[in-house]
């Protein structure tokens, strides 16, 4: 060992973010926190000491005098999450950091890549006026297009296109554009589009809260005539929303408005700033409506060349409304963009018997088509979005409700034309081109994702093609509703920000994302939405569907913020949920003085979407109550609040009491004798210590007596396989994920499934498709069973402490089906690697984990005769054996390493 540290290369910190951003722009945190990770060659290396430094220059960042925040060398192996504590940090100003560390020989790395962050107002008021359209009276037209002229079914609103032109007659230094917005935007410099968001500025309840973006803008401008510019739509604010099917719907307002403020600093020191004002004008243009749900109708012969440039003559263009209210909080955004994030080749393209070409784009997907055409001047094409076809091959839309989905294009005649909708968003595989004579080519048609920009962490290949589908359909299912908020689904009137959903998956959704950035915002909005009395809601933003949470939707407001402290330690976040956690446990406890958990549970769905057996709700509701009482208690140990700590497990003991007197029998039996009345029991730690095994008996029974089926709904089916597992019978596990007969996810992949469904029975052999009232084919919930892919099957696991992957726990275990399985993820502490293959011999495993960190391996060696390390049977330093129990245990450090686990052979 020493041999090979003796060789190896100092560490590198890498990966280095601000809030759990690359380089964010317009923070608004007073202290924000710095990460970083180590890379190093060889085995057992260590950060044993960092320095930070931090200035508002680059040039300062050697200058130890001119340094905001300078920590010196500290001895730390800690990489994450420091708190700035350096001078006070000013308003709009790019803060320039740097790090490096001392490894575990105390040799020092280089400086890492130099990054930023850069704040914004930090908390002063919102600087920009507000504009928005004129409420035109009843004689007057918009001049571009004649609206009148078109069909607008939906009564959505056209695109307002609003310009400003100005001078600059100094050279400039830097430019920074804030923008923000009721409604949708898209900004754009001299014809430039600023920065890639799409749908800016997201979605938050707009009564309560608005986030504004920040782009550097400095290389857009010219000397002499400049314009600024912007689309304006209207999105979440004032378009179709969730199942509310008037127009206008007004749930947070009826016109939307936008607001930006530009700031030009100039060389010689001076500033200008612009700001969305009476200066601007404003223009319909081609597009005749757009809406995120409906879809968007465009008129490419419409288009106005040049309105975003200087030299447009915008004379008979409007003078905008001024003065919208705005939300008194309007912040800096807290996650990350949503953006085009990776583009789909059709794979083929069939004519259909209604007229239409019906492209596949091979895989269900979210965000919009791009058209790429030839056509004759006014030829109207419509593109229609569907998820799964007919017999026939016509495109099965039923399931879309009030949902469209459906653009329209008028052609130009000049040339090739490419076109994209600007603010609407598609839940499709399968796009139905209308309107065009003869076959347009495969390239007419390409699918652009939309979704949050989160960094994608982790890869997952078994031998197993279905177990690879099923991972592929979870990811899948990940990045078509990651968008804005967690939602349910992307393609009928609904798309919300369930809580149950978010909160059955979001330990899935962090294995193959970094969603803690993601996540932080939208706790935000969860808490914005708890009522007065402590109540949380079924879907956050509320918007639409106003309703107080059902058990299991409203406690994600507890689960959420204790599985990102688990996953990545963030403590911080936990602090400033832990009032509203409290408040909604105080709610429930004083609705439920006995424990039993009955009332205040608003729409109770239960253990949603379970087929074939219904578990109590009151059971369902108690073993919830039970578990966010014990999560409580963890988070005031955390938080060193002990009083706390002692009365939420003082709480939580009573819950448990009541929940065995009210459901349980003496043979440990449940009430409703379900599936996942036992999964809850057993996950929640719910049953005596002695009645355990017999709770598992009686789930493994429920279960092996359908035949090895599941009935789970999305509650159960979350700790359908891990706790299977945790209680040795990993091999019924790897029957239920690999089973392929109804119900199972297998069964979805065996017809077709290319995203995990909202139902087990979303469409059978025998019925065909369920109810289009509620049957989506792209619903990440069902695909909670993602944790189990990693942690049990490929055995990576995090320990539950909150140190974020400081110590891994790696329980590889193979089963029945699979024979070859590779994992890797990246921890917010580095990549980790772990693959196991069977042969005859027994299995090899080999994993790898990065600097810093510490591997607890857990190897099951039932039958074996030798565990080798490194190709030898030694016992290596913090080896316990425990093969008395079939297990060995290590503790190792960071690097690769490599085992196998040798099975009995004859002897002579
Ligand atoms: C459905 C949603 C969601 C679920 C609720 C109860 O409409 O799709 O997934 O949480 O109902």
């Amino acid at each position: 060992m020493e041999s090979v540290r003796s060789t190896c290369s100092a560490l590198r910190p890498e990966r280095l973010r601000c809030e759990h951003l690359v380089d964010p722009m317009g923070l608004d945190e007073v202290a924000p926190r710095l990460s970083w990770s180590v890379a190093g060659d060889g085995r057992d290396r260590r950060q044993s000491a960092y320095e930070i430094r931090v200035a508002t220059t680059r040039e300062a960042l050697s200058d130890e005098h001119g340094l905001a925040w300078h920590t010196g060398r500290v001895e730390s192996d800690e990489t994450l999450d420091h708190v700035y504590q350096g001078e006070p940090l000013q308003a709009c100003t790019r803060y320039w950091w740097l790090v490096r560390v001392w490894d575990e020989r105390g040799v020092v790395s280089g400086w890492a890549d130099l990054a930023f962050f850069e704040t914004g107002f930090m908390g002063a008021p919102w600087p920009a006026g507000w504009i928005s359209e004129r409420s035109l009276g009843a004689d007057e037209e918009y001049e571009t297009p004649r609206l009148a002229a078109y069909d607008n079914p939906f009564q959505a609103l056209s695109v307002a296109h609003f310009r400003r032109s100005f001078v600059l007659d100094r050279p400039v230094a830097s430019a920074r554009l804030h923008a923000t917005a009721l409604g949708v935007y898209e900004m754009l410099i001299n014809g430039r589009r600023v920065g890639e968001d799409v749908l800016a500025p997201g979605w938050t309840d707009y009564h309560t809260r608005l986030e504004y973006q920040t782009y550097d803008v400095s290389d857009h401008l010219v000397a002499g005539d400049n314009v600024v510019a912007a689309l304006l739509g209207e999105g979440w604010y004032s378009g179709y929303l969730g199942f509310n099917r008037k127009r206008p719907a007004n749930i947070y307002g009826v016109k939307p408005a936008l607001s930006a403020f530009l700031v030009i600093t100039f060389v010689d020191g001076t500033r200008l700033a612009i700001s969305t004002d009476d200066a601007w004008r404003y223009s319909r243009g081609p597009h005749i409506y757009s809406d995120v749900l409906m879809g968007e109708h465009y008129d490419a012969r419409l288009m106005m060349p040049g309105w975003n440039r200087p030299g447009f003559d915008d004379r008979t263009w409007h003078e905008p409304e001024l003065g919208a209210t705005p939300p008194r909080s309007i912040h800096g955004a807290r996650g990350p963009a949503i953006r085009v994030m990776r583009r789909l080749a059709a794979k083929s393209v069939k004519a259909a018997s209604d007229g239409s070409f019906v492209f596949d784009l091979g895989q269900n997907m979210v965000g919009r088509t791009c058209l790429r055409i030839r056509a004759e001047r006014g030829r109207v094409i419509r593109l229609r979005h569907g998820e799964v076809l007919h017999e026939d091959g016509t495109l099965y839309v039923e399931n879309l409700r009030s949902t469209r989905q459906e653009d329209i294009y008028v052609a130009t005649g000049e040339g090739e034309e490419v076109w994209e909708p600007t603010f609407s968003v598609h839940g499709f595989r399968y796009v139905a081109v209308h309107g065009l004579a003869d076959a347009p080519p495969l390239e007419a048609i390409e699918g652009c994702v939309i979704h949050n920009a989160m960094e994608e962490t982790s890869s997952l290949e078994t031998s197993s093609d279905l177990v690879n589908r099923l991972y592929a359909n979870i990811l899948w299912g990940q990045r078509g509703n990651f968008l804005a908020v967690p939602t349910d689904c992307p393609q009928r009137d609904e798309r919300l920000g369930w809580l149950a959903d978010a909160q059955v998956f979001l330990r899935t959704a962090s294995w193959n994302m970094d969603v803690q950035a993601f996540f932080t915002k939208w706790m935000i909005d969860v808490l914005d939405a708890q009522s007065p009395e402590g109540a949380f809601p079924d879907v956050a933003p509320r918007g639409p569907l106003p309703q107080d949470g059902a058990p299991a939707w409203g406690d994600a407001g507890v689960i959420v913020p204790m599985t990102l402290y688990e996953r990545y330690g963030d403590e911080r976040l936990l602090a400033r949920a832990y009032p509203g956690m409290a408040a909604w446990l105080h709610y429930i406890r004083r609705h439920n003085p006995d424990g039993i958990r009955t009332e205040a549970c608003h729409a109770n769905f239960g253990d949603w979407l379970s087929l074939g057996e219904q578990t109590p709700k009151a059971l369902v509701a108690t073993a919830y109550y039970a578990h966010v009482a014990a999560l409580m208690a963890r988070a005031a140990t955390i938080l060193k609040i002990p009083e706390d700590a002692a009365f939420y497990d003082a709480l939580f003991a009573r819950i448990r009491e009541a929940f065995q007197r009210r459901f349980m029998a003496k043979d440990g039996r449940l009430e409703g004798n379900t599936q996942t009345a036992y999964l809850l029991a057993l996950a929640f730690d719910l049953m005596p210590d002695h009645l355990v095994p017999r709770a598992v008996a009686h789930l493994v029974e429920n279960i092996e007596g359908r035949g090895g089926h599941l009935t789970t709904g999305f509650l159960g089916v979350r700790h359908l396989c891990p706790i299977l597992t945790q209680h040795g019978h990993s091999d019924l596990a790897y029957r239920l994920a690999l089973n392929e007969s109804y119900p199972s996810w297998g069964y979805s992949i065996a017809n077709g499934a290319t995203t995990i469904w909202e139902r087990w029975d979303g469409w059978t052999g025998e019925k065909g498709f369920q109810s289009p009232k509620m049957n989506s084919f792209n619903h990440y919930s069902l695909g909670s069973v993602g944790e189990w892919l990693f942690g049990a099957m490929a055995g990576i696991d995090d320990d539950r402490s909150g140190g974020a992957f400081r110590k891994i726990r790696l329980r590889p275990t193979p089963g029945p089906g699979v024979d070859r399985c590779a994992a890797r993820f990246l921890s917010p502490r580095g990549w980790i690697a772990s693959e196991w293959v069977r042969s005859q011999d027994g299995i090899s495993y080999a994993f790898e984990v990065p600097a810093n960190t510490l591997a607890i391996v857990e190897l099951v060696a039932k039958g074996a005769v030798s565990i080798l390390r490194d190709g030898e049977e030694t016992t290596p330093l913090g080896w316990t054996d425990d093969r008395d129990r079939g297990r060995a245990k290590f503790e190792l450090g960071s690097g690769s390493h490599r085992f196998a686990v040798l099975n009995a052979r004859p002897q002579h």
